[in-house]
């Protein structure tokens, strides 16, 4: 079948290591029907050859200019598609698109006019804002995580840094893979501009924020480090809620070891 990943190994890489992920996230139960939604961008490993490629779809807008994504490409989860899907058919369930000139809208170039998730103005936003500072950040991951959502259906845990220093306090590795801890972004309609906005500001501060009552989104170097993040917070959830399941509330690391190991793992305070 012509595909745009024929001998183009950088690139097949890439989506397969998305197919991976894909396939994880249906595992874990966070991707029920089309739920969540994976961007990755992709400009570093386009040839001049995709570069010349023909549309085929219209002019998309995205519904805000985005002035760091000029001459950008990126793979996008399909909308409507299943995350199950993308694991073992890729192409079928997700397609490359091209930012235009002006920054405000994109085309859909391969392999199929598959049109990108409904979550598309917050991943592009975020991925404006990644390559505004240098970041080098290429992936976005947006996914349902059963123990962290349910998590924010109690005020309590919704006060800033609550549920950071919770999960950071369940097991060590937590601190150590996901050092900026957990933001948490109030309850907004899901695709709106208005949560694409509050997700770029909270990831000034955080590397994984939580849409209470929806879902995560986690940003990375790359989308297998994307999900790592989401993963070991699940981790320590799971074990708050086992902790809990016992009859008792977990003891958790006190901040002095905490302190000890972000001291020894050079890790931000
Ligand atoms: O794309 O999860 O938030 C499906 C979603 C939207
Ligand atoms: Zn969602």
């Amino acid at each position: 079948m012509k595909s745009i990943l024929n001998n183009r190994p950088l690139l097949a890489e890439q989506i397969n290591e998305i197919a991976e992920v894909a396939g994880y996230l249906w595992q874990k139960g966070w991707a029920e029907r089309n739920g969540g939604n994976i961007t990755v961008n992709i400009t570093d490993v386009i040839d001049d050859e995709i570069k010349s490629l023909k549309p085929i779809s219209e002019v998309i807008q995205i519904g805000k200019p985005l002035p760091h994504l000029k001459g950008c490409y990126f793979f996008c989860k399909g909308t409507n598609k299943r995350m199950r899907d993308l694991a073992r058919r890729p192409m079928e369930n997700g397609s490359v698109i091209r930012i235009s000139d002006d920054c405000a809208g994109y085309v859909i170039i391969a392999d199929n006019p598959v049109k990108p998730t409904s979550e598309l103005p917050s991943h592009l936003s975020i991925h404006d804002y990644q390559i505004s500072i240098g970041s080098g950040y290429k992936a976005v991951l947006h996914t349902h995580p059963i123990d962290l959502i349910a998590l924010t259906h109690n005020q309590a845990f919704l006060e800033k840094d609550k549920l950071t220093y919770l999960l950071w306090s369940m097991i060590p590795e937590t601190r150590a893979f996901c050092p900026k801890g957990l933001g948490i972004i109030p309850y907004k309609m899901p695709g709106s501009i208005e949560l694409a906005d509050a997700t770029v500001e909270m990831l000034k501060e955080y590397d994984v924020v939580m849409w209470e009552k929806h879902g995560v989104c986690s940003v990375s170097e790359n989308i297998m480090e994307a999900f790592d993040m989401v993963d070991t917070l699940s981790k320590s959830a799971q074990i708050y809620f086992t902790a809990k399941s016992m009859g008792f509330e977990p003891k958790g690391t006190s901040m002095k070891d905490m302190e000890e190991l972000r001291i020894a793992f050079n890790l931000p305070k």
